[in-house]
């Protein structure tokens, strides 16, 4: 048997001085759609996600609650990791940057970086923004109120001069602008390239990679006077849950460089300019992409704990289900766009794609069959026009699915599903067959064979999206745990007329606002 192919993906780790809200929801799902599709897809997956536990702005954080700073980040990181199982994430690793072997790893990525002359220190006298964990050049500052000098992204600075470890990031301006070209499809969405690009164009400064003012952190080999960097601790996550440094095992060789680095357009630059450089400096191949996906807003407003408008995504699961929030944030909005959160939205999806379209589809054919037909698939007849035509557009949809998804285009190959859904409403309502109950029985049969084919593949294909409701819909038609895979789409895994049904029950109920319940 020839070895499955590999495919490593991963999720920012989250900071812990924050706990988890829709925008981590949304980061982690993209990425656990995406994992179940290549797994049921044939590959082997590696799915990683965790939390970023050092840094300046984890230990205020925990000094702010009168914790000690391991203390207060079990607590937090307890939190991502039960809101991982709570929405069905399939995570195969979940990595704490406090963790011996995550120490291990940066200790030898940072002795590779100062073996190959890429480190060298020096005095480090600039703006620094605690909450961005990151530096800015005084051009780069805002005005505030009264005169305060802000970060760009409105956080507050504070200048700072210590003796720091540098990173010779200006020898890698022309390596990485390499790297962008060589593999075009490094950077997603495209006009997030460009942006990348041309801020490796305008020049690079070298980068301050080490802080001597507080102490929670991974200590630079050789001077633990100095702490690493929050994002070289970080990013070296990737390479830790690896394997790394262990560069030569099976794990290491199978799933490195990663295929895909999932990040909000927030850190794009830290995973698109700095970790590439990092890692070719490490003589580390660099990933084969990152992906920078859109922010969501509240109804509109910026989702800030100030502002008061954080989602949990806990709550909204238990108002409108977990599949539905699944669905709706997966659909809503183009993938790499920004998006709004309003509950309008998502009872239209609910309602329309869920309820009314894929849901009563299935529940008005399966109860047809269970009724009509002695509660088995029945025999079939010639096929028509129409019938070929619905069967033929839902037999060709996995190699479309499949191009999509190796572009993260998850809406799109969301929006293509629900197309034959569509279609297949149309046929169904067209072919009428109730009214065949006595006149033609025998196509009538025809008919509910034909649909409740596509909702068999449908039920199929929906399986890395909505895992449960995929499930319900199959159990429903008794399809075996063993058919459910791709390789049973199209007409290799067609429906035995003969096969018993369960009484059917509605899979995707409507959503009745509670005041009208
Ligand atoms: O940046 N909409 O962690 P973080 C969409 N520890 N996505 C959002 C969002 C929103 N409104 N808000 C947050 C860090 N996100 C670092 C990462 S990686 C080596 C280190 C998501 O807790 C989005 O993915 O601030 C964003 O990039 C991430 O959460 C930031 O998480």
């Amino acid at each position: 048997m020839t070895a499955k192919p590999a495919f490593y993906i991963t999720t920012p780790i989250y900071y812990v001085n924050d706990i988890p809200h829709i925008g981590h929801a949304y980061t982690t799902l993209a990425c656990d759609v995406l994992a179940r599709f290549k797994r049921m897809d044939g590959y082997d997956v590696m799915f990683l996600t965790g939390t970023d536990e050092h840094g300046q702005k984890v230990e205020k954080s925990a000094a702010a609650k009168g914790k000690d700073p391991l203390a207060f980040c079990d607590e937090v990181s307890m939190r991502f990791r039960d809101l991982a199982a709570f929405m069905n994430f399939s995570n195969d690793d979940f990595i704490r940057t406090t963790e011996k072997r995550h120490k291990i790893a940066c200790q030898a990525l940072w002795k590779k970086l100062e073996g190959s002359g890429n480190i060298y220190l020096d005095k480090y006298a600039g703006w620094y923004s605690v909450r961005d964990e990151a530096y800015y050049a005084e051009g780069e500052l805002i005005e505030g109120k009264g005169d305060e000098k802000l970060a760009p992204t409105g956080a507050p600075v504070e200048w700072v001069e210590e003796e720091s470890y540098f990173f010779k990031l200006s020898a890698w301006e022309e390596a990485l602008l390499k790297y962008y070209e060589d593999l075009p499809e490094t950077v997603l969405p495209k006009s997030r390239k460009n942006e990348v690009k041309s801020f490796v164009e305008g020049g690079l400064r070298d980068l301050s990679v080490s802080r001597t003012s507080f102490s929670w952190g991974v200590p630079v080999p050789g001077n633990d006077k100095h702490i690493m960097y929050v994002w070289i601790d970080a990013l070296t996550n990737y390479l830790t849950a690896a394997g790394y440094p262990n560069v030569d095992h099976e794990k290491f060789q199978k799933f490195w460089p990663a295929d895909v680095h999932m990040v909000g357009k927030d850190i794009l630059r830290f995973h698109a300019v700095y970790w590439p450089a990092f890692l070719m400096a490490a003589g580390i191949e660099p990933p084969k992409r990152i992906y920078a996906h859109g922010w969501w807003t509240n109804e509109g407003q910026k989702i800030s704990k100030s502002t008061g408008n954080v989602i949990d995504p806990f709550d909204i699961v238990e108002e409108f289900g977990l599949d539905q929030v699944r669905y709706f944030l997966m659909r809503e909005v183009p993938f790499g766009n920004d998006g709004d959160f309003s509950r309008t939205a998502m009872i239209n999806r609910i309602n329309s794609d869920l309820a009314n379209d894929l849901g009563n589809l299935a529940q008005r054919s399966l109860s047809m069959i269970f009724k009509n037909c002695n509660g088995q698939i029945p025999q079939v007849g010639d096929f028509t026009t129409d019938d070929k035509k619905i069967l033929g557009a839902v037999d060709v949809l996995l190699p479309q699915i499949r191009d999509l998804m190796d572009r993260q285009s998850i809406n799109k190959a969301l929006e293509i599903i629900w197309k034959v859904v569509s279609d297949c409403n149309v046929y169904f309502a067209g072919q009428a067959p109730w009214a065949l109950k006595t006149t033609d029985p025998d196509r009538m049969g025809t008919v509910l064979y034909v649909t409740a084919e596509v909702v068999r593949q449908i039920g199929i294909l929906i399986g890395f999206i909505m895992p449960d409701s995929s499930s319900k819909l199959l159990d429903q038609i008794n399809v075996s745990a063993d058919k459910r895979k791709f390789a049973e789409l199209g007409a290799a895994g067609r429906l035995v007329p003969g096969t018993r049904l369960d009484k059917p029950e509605g899979v995707f109920p409507r959503y009745i606002e509670r005041s009208a319940k």
